[in-house]
């Protein structure tokens, strides 16, 4: 028996309190079970779990305010002003309600009828298992103008809830703080961009409360450490406005509805802009259903029959005069919105379980878009007219798009037989093991060719940079033979689930991994990033199976002596300096590397293709609103806003400086 499990025995040992050792016992043994993975994801949503937690107390309208730090050791706390866990004695636990909520898995869920708690995030998993996935975890609750407390270490009470103080009868909530587990996860350091992103998001989803983030880690000049606070007075409205911002809008007006439709909250709001794509997100209880679901179908019904409806009664001489038929996706082309629903019971579906089940929640949401947009078009008729104009373009742009596929897909009828001349394929049939290279410039797309390994890595050289395709219509990216180069020779295909679907089927795909190498120099970060937003926006299936990543060539090479180093990063070359340096940079050769081209074949082998000896990044896409408001920045007409961002984040101005 450890000192703890001692402990607990001297309180009152019962079954259930077995009963709770195996179930945290169970969390550890299969983190990635309760909490997605025990990587940079499983770290981070420990965070979103506790906040959740934060948040329901906010939907039920006692909280306003939610505190999170970054601890200097990257432990986390987590305070909010609601009205503090109940500490009062459990008669069927034999404990208080905080240690049960602190200890039972899955408990604190379905208790309070008419709450839209599924809590915990995705994997509604609870505080409990934070608490057994956490070294050491503190809880304190104000409440009754007293502070009460407990610990624990990997979710083992070290003592029962006591009192630790007082404080004003008024002020009550709930405070954690939690030191994950080394030994669980592989990495331990918060990312704050992560947290932001999703605290932000929060702050829109939820209207009117307050969320700060602070960072300890991080001090200014005057020892004040980073924070930022999230809050939004207009909810999904401002998030639609946020998501927009880096494009034109269509008009400026957004169109909003915050109702309840047969006990469905529903806040929805949409704006259009002149662009092409279609960037809808939608939410149930918070979660974000990156596969859609009732909800969005409910959505997408009411566009398509008010706005045709629209359009057929009062503009059929141009319908008529376009000579197309138009159809459900002509109208989500440059529209953005983001449709948050509160469903009390929410059956999540798919492979993901971001699919919203519910069948009663389409017709409410079809009945609540319905109505509002009936009402805004009618009251609108100047903006009304521009999306109808703008509907027609689309309609006649997609039957471009059908003819100009298909005429691409008749030259390679099997699909897979005929590959991109410019492509040096690989050997080897298992494509579990092989590799694609997309290199820029034909000359270092020659070293490249020379230093693989010809059995399971191929090469695609680029010319130049790729059509941007997010400025593009969706149709310019198969009349592009560079982008026609890539789709041929990873084997995807378009059109083959559904005629106008515009993502890729990858069931076809040739190579496991699919890797970017271009030079690491601002020119070569706009290549690799023309090449990550075809494959976002045309084949993000790809890069959610974690097919897609980017390699990383050397930036220098430092040589003393006989020792020398390749140097990926500036922090790689002060450790050489330090290492084998005299104080002085007289002792110490540097080579910098300004492109690929520079090194001869088995430079590049050694440095940047071996998996042995490579650094590979794997692209990931952690929120879907924020990489659409990301990419629509980087690849937009705004120039400003991506300045700031290239200044905020380059890691290649010291060589282009
Ligand atoms: C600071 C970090 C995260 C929370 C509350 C408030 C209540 C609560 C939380 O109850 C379920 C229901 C009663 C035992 C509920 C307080 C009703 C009355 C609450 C949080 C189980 C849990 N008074 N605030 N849980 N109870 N904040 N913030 O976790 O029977 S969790």
């Amino acid at each position: 028996m450890t000192e703890e499990e001692k402990i607990i025995g001297e309180n009152n040992y019962s079954a259930s309190n077995i009963q709770v050792l195996e179930g945290l016992e169970a969390v550890r043994k299969r983190p990635a079970m309760y909490i997605g993975d025990i990587s940079e994801n499983g770290l981070h949503h420990l965070v979103y779990e506790v906040v959740d937690n934060a948040i329901d107390e906010a939907m039920a309208g006692y909280c306003d305010r939610i505190d999170v730090t970054i601890n200097d050791d990257n432990s986390i706390t987590v305070q909010d002003n609601g009205r503090g866990i109940p500490v009062d004695y459990h008669e069927k636990e034999k404990k208080s309600a905080l240690e049960v909520v602190m200890t039972v898995l899955h408990a604190g869920g379905k208790f309070d009828k008419g709450s839209y708690k599924v809590s915990g995030g995705l994997h509604g998993v609870g505080v409990s298992c934070v608490n057994a996935l956490s070294t050491h975890m503190t809880t304190q609750v104000f409440r009754n103008g007293k502070i009460y407390q407990q610990e624990y270490e990997c979710g083992k009470p070290l003592y029962a809830v006591k009192e630790v103080g007082s404080c004003d009868l008024g002020f009550t909530g709930t405070k954690q703080t939690f030191w994950p587990d080394g030994s669980i996860f592989t990495v331990t350091e918060y990312k704050y961009e992560t947290l932001q992103t999703r605290l932000r998001e929060l702050a829109y989803l939820n209207k009117g409360i307050y969320i700060s983030l602070t960072d300890l880690r991080v001090k200014d000049e005057d020892g004040m450490p980073r924070k930022e606070v999230f809050h939004s007075e207009e909810g999904v409205k401002e998030f639609v406005r946020y998501l927009n911002s880096n494009n034109t809008p269509l008009f400026n007006d957004v169109i909003y509805l915050n109702t309840e439709k047969t006990g469905v909250p529903i806040e929805c709001a949409i704006m259009y802009n002149t662009g092409y794509r279609e960037n809808l997100h939608s939410y149930v209880n918070n979660i974000n259903t990156k596969e859609g679901g009732t909800h969005e179908a409910g959505f997408r019904s009411a566009l398509t029959r008010v706005l045709k409806k629209y359009a057929e009664d009062t503009c059929p001489k141009a319908l008529e005069k376009a000579k197309v038929e138009i159809a459900g996706e002509d109208f989500r082309e440059g529209l953005i919105a983001v449709i948050s629903v509160k469903v009390a019971e929410p059956q999540f579906e798919g492979q993901t379980k971001t699919k919203l089940g519910n069948n009663e929640v389409s017709g409410a949401v079809n009945q609540a878009v319905g109505e509002a947009l009936s009402y805004y078009l009618e009251e609108h008729p100047k903006e009304a007219k521009l999306i109808v104009d703008k509907v027609i373009v689309a309609a006649t742009a997609r039957v471009a798009a059908r003819k100009a596929r298909e005429s691409v897909q008749r030259k390679n009828p099997l699909g897979g037989g005929g590959l991109p001349g410019k492509l040096a394929d690989c050997s080897s049939k298992n494509k579990d093991i092989c590799e694609l290279f997309l290199v820029e410039g034909d000359s270092a797309g020659g070293s490249a060719k020379s230093g693989r390994s010809r059995e399971f890595q191929a090469i695609l050289p680029l010319r130049g940079k790729i059509l941007n395709v997010e400025k593009a219509m969706w149709h310019k990216a198969f009349e592009s033979e560079e982008v026609n180069n890539i789709i041929q020779a990873l084997g995807v295909r378009f059109g083959v689930d559904d005629e106008d679907s515009k993502q890729a089927n990858i069931d076809k795909l040739r190579y496991d991994k699919v890797i970017i190498m271009a030079d690491a120099d601002v020119d070569g970060a706009h290549i690799a990033t023309l090449i990550m937003t075809l494959f976002y926006r045309y084949m993000p299936e790809l890069i959610e199976e974690g097919h897609l990543y980017i390699a990383q060539p050397p930036l220098y090479k430092c040589t003393k002596g006989k020792v020398s180093e390749y140097c990926y990063t500036d922090e790689d070359r002060k450790a050489f300096m330090e290492k084998y340096g005299d104080g002085t940079e007289s002792g110490i050769h540097t080579q910098r590397y300004k492109g690929l081209g520079e090194m001869n074949a088995d430079q590049l082998w050694e440095t940047t293709m071996d998996p042995a000896t490579r650094r590979l990044k794997q692209v990931h896409v952690e929120n879907a609103a924020e990489a659409d408001y990301i990419f629509s920045m980087l690849m937009g007409d705004e120039v400003g806003p991506r300045r700031d961002f290239i200044e905020q984040h380059a890691t290649y101005a010291n060589i282009d400086a």
